[in-house]
Formats: C-alpha cells, sequence, structure tokens
C-alpha cells in the first residue's frame, strides 16, 4: 500500500513539473516580443494649430514596426503645403542652439518603436496654404521602403500644446517630451 502511495505521488509531481516546465517554455518564448500586428502602425499622428500668417507646421506620431523587417521611412507628401518632408531637430555644433535640417531617409527597425517628437524628427510642412485649425484632421501619406505607402489621419491639438511641451516639457498626455 505504501509503495503505490509513493508510486503515485512520483507520477504527479513529475507530471506537475512537466506541465510548469511547458509553462515557463511558453513564457520564455514570449517574452520580449511586443504583441503587435505584423505591420507597420503609425501611432498618435497629431501636429499642433498654427497661429495666422505661418508657413510652417509639424506632424509628430510613433511608428510601431510589427514586421521581421526593418524599414525606412523614405518620404513624405501632403496637400496643407507646398513641401513635406523628414526633419530632424539637433543642436549646433557651433553655437549651441537648436536647429533642424531635412533627412534623407529615417530607419524603422523591426520590432522597435520609433518615435517622432519636438527632440528629434518630425514631419515638416513648409509654405503652408492655410493655417492648422484645431480639431481638425488632415492627410499624410508616408512612403516607406519595404511597407509602400500608408495614408494616416492627423490629427491637429489646440495651439498651445506645443509651447507647453518646450516650456513644463510635458505634452497634454503626459509624456515627457523634453526641453528644446
Ligand atoms: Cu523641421
Amino acid at each position: 500500500m505504501k509503495k503505490i502511495n509513493n508510486h503515485i505521488l512520483t507520477g504527479s509531481v513529475s507530471l506537475s513539473i512537466i506541465l510548469f516546465s511547458a509553462l515557463l517554455l511558453i513564457l520564455f518564448m514570449t517574452a520580449g516580443k511586443p504583441s503587435w500586428p505584423d505591420e507597420i502602425v503609425v501611432h498618435d499622428p497629431h501636429a499642433y494649430a498654427t497661429p495666422a500668417g505661418a508657413k510652417t507646421a509639424a506632424a509628430f506620431f510613433t511608428l510601431k514596426n510589427g514586421t521581421q523587417m526593418d524599414d525606412k521611412l523614405i518620404s513624405a507628401s501632403s496637400t496643407i503645403a507646398d513641401i513635406t518632408e523628414i526633419h530632424e531637430n539637433l543642436v549646433d555644433p557651433d553655437d549651441g542652439k537648436m536647429m533642424m535640417r531635412k533627412v534623407p531617409a529615417l530607419d524603422v527597425p523591426a520590432g522597435k518603436a520609433t518615435k517622432l517628437d519636438p527632440k528629434g524628427y518630425h514631419i515638416m510642412f513648409v509654405n503652408l496654404k492655410e493655417p492648422l485649425v484645431e480639431t481638425e484632421l488632415f492627410k499624410l501619406t508616408l512612403n516607406f521602403e519595404k511597407a509602400g505607402l500608408k495614408e494616416v489621419d492627423v490629427v491637429i491639438a489646440p495651439i498651445g500644446g506645443a509651447k507647453k511641451s518646450h516650456k513644463s516639457h510635458k505634452d497634454d498626455d503626459g509624456h515627457d517630451h523634453g526641453a528644446h
């Protein structure tokens, strides 16, 4: 009788170990992999309303590349301005002031989130045809080297949003966008 009990006990312990190991294996295999769709998602595309007479504006978003392939944003287009370009904000090494320059492409690595925010990259609109008005939307077409064209609706946030993010280092959604 005692022998049988031991045997049953050993069996159930073995089964537990196997189940536990399988669970660990599943956890290990899924750890670190973002549960993103197998495509590039343009998250939270937004711009800020412009004062009357303003000639330029910028759009920001996060690119979530859920594919297995590194990609590149190679151009952007819109009908709201004469020129739509990919820009980078950076500190001028000569005078320490913020400056911006046009970049030919923006890397969008596989499995990573690439942020366009006031600290770094943005989509620049030059020679605006009309001011950007709060709560309205405009179409922006992004051209990726591999994923091709993606059209998104850019939400126009209140005009104060950009200023506030520069002064307090925070924007309306509470994310830290750093100083300018
Ligand atoms: Cu710019």
